[in-house]
């Protein structure tokens, strides 16, 4: 079958915001949304001072390592549980906290939780998901913020399978709304290409 594709290119200016899904939702991309200064120091403080656990996941009766490390902060006490894994709450520290009223500031959304991810090469990687667990609420506002290494970032709608394809540079913002959790999966892919190691942060509101 041939699979419909939507390609996009990253804009080069943080007032080129751009939305990258064609139906079905929203994503939209907001590529300078940190200065630099701030991106490298964000970066530098939460890849060495964050406790970064790499959980188990059960597939098919076996137990698999995530492909990747991640934390769970939140102020709201919530664990939060997806592929059978269940997080710890650990409680949002400062320097989380302000990128968190940051990203609130620009999109008038509220969040009170943040799972951080840790890709520390090409070979770390998440899967094809949707952040569409009952604790996210209906039709829930994300905003996924990218720092350090570039990767890419697929969405592929659940139904037709169109893919849209963009590179999440260090400092963007990607804020994922509506249906996009209902209609679509999302995945960062291994890559062959040496990358240096990245950090993720996907701010939400559980309850
Ligand atoms: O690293 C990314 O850009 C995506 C992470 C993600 O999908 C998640 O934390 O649910
Ligand atoms: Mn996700």
């Amino acid at each position: 079958m041939q699979e419909l594709q939507t390609t996009v290119s990253t804009p080069s200016l943080f007032s080129d915001s751009q939305e990258l899904l064609p139906f079905d939702g929203s994503a939209v991309l907001y590529p300078r949304f940190l200065d630099a200064d701030f991106a490298r120091g964000a970066f530098d403080e939460l890849q060495s001072a964050t406790l970064w656990e790499q959980p188990e996941m059960v597939m098919f009766g076996k137990k698999y390592a995530q492909a990747g490390l991640s934390t769970w902060f939140t102020d709201s006490g919530i664990s939060y549980q997806y592929s059978g894994i269940v997080r710890e709450a650990h409680p949002m520290t400062p320097l989380l906290t302000k990128i968190g009223a940051m990203c609130t500031a620009h999109t008038g959304a509220p969040f009170n939780s943040v799972l951080v991810n840790l890709y520390r090469d090409g070979q770390d990687s998440v899967g094809w998901h949707s952040d569409n667990e009952a604790v996210n609420g209906v039709e829930p506002t994300i905003a996924s913020l990218s720092l350090g290494a570039t990767r890419r970032f697929n969405l592929r709608h659940k139904e037709t399978k169109e893919m849209v394809r963009v590179d999440l540079e260090d400092g963007s913002l990607l804020v994922m709304s509506g249906l996009s959790q209902q209609c679509w999966v999302h995945q960062i892919a291994k890559t062959k290409t040496p990358v240096g190691s990245r950090v993720n942060l996907t701010y939400r509101l559980v309850s």
